[in-house]
């Protein structure tokens, strides 16, 4: 409908990088209904480490927005993700309970640790809140777009798998996506170009990110 905005440009410019992170083979295996239940069990673990940590990061972005937007709209969809937090911690712990996965027994792998400490090197206030929202966008977007490919029409993902796939590939959270990205498109459009190529940066480092957090899944412990 609306213009082709940077971060849509940048999508197709990097859809194989892009691809990459969505179309992981973890998520092929979900989708297909040939995980493996261990991987699913260490990937619950290590997200729930990875979210907890998220939690300061996106209260910075929103700290950010209410010193930095020139539209108060922005506050109240990032507010939105952080009010999500709290149902979010919730259900890991109903989730790990179902699959006796003991949550204060997770050891965070390496790739949690790297990923955990780039999102703790965006919240300095040297990082303009552009390259911060496009780093949370793209944080957001990945999973998004992976667990909604596992509940379309085709896929045969098992049932007992489908609320985790629900949780990030219903509407309501797709709609929370566009919403970021709309916001990070008009600030991109206004930025100088120094900030742009920041965030087309900070963008392809959260897909690689992304792509070794998936690959955790699979590790040897
Ligand atoms: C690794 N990326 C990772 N975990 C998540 N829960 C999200 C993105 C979405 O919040």
């Amino acid at each position: 409908t609306n213009k082709m905005g940077i971060v849509d440009k940048w999508l197709k410019k990097h859809s194989v990088a892009y691809s990459g992170a969505t179309r992981h083979p973890f998520i092929h295996s979900i989708r297909h209904g040939t995980v493996d239940l261990s991987s699913f069990k260490r990937w619950l673990g290590q997200d729930y480490v990875f979210v907890r940590a998220s939690v300061p990061f996106v209260a910075s972005v929103l700290l950010k927005a209410w010193k930095e937007s020139d539209d108060s709209s922005d506050v109240e969809v990032i507010l939105g993700g952080v009010a999500a937090f709290n149902d979010e911690l919730a259900w890991f712990k109903k989730e790990a309970s179902k699959w006796d996965v003991s949550l204060s027994d997770v050891v965070p792998l390496n790739a949690n640790l790297r990923y955990c400490s780039f999102l703790e090197s965006l919240m300095s206030s040297d990082i303009e809140y552009t390259v911060a929202i496009t780093a949370f966008w793209a944080c957001e977007t990945v999973y998004q777009d992976s667990f909604a490919h596992c509940l379309e029409d085709n896929s045969n993902t098992p049932e007992e798998l489908r609320e985790t796939c629900e949780r990030w590939g219903n509407d309501g959270f797709g709609q929370y996506c566009l919403s970021l990205r709309e916001i990070a498109n008009r600030l991109l459009d206004k930025a100088p170009a120094d900030v742009v190529s920041k965030a087309e940066v900070v963008f392809l480092r959260v897909l690689e990110y992304e792509v070794e957090f998936w690959n955790m899944s699979h590790a040897e412990t």
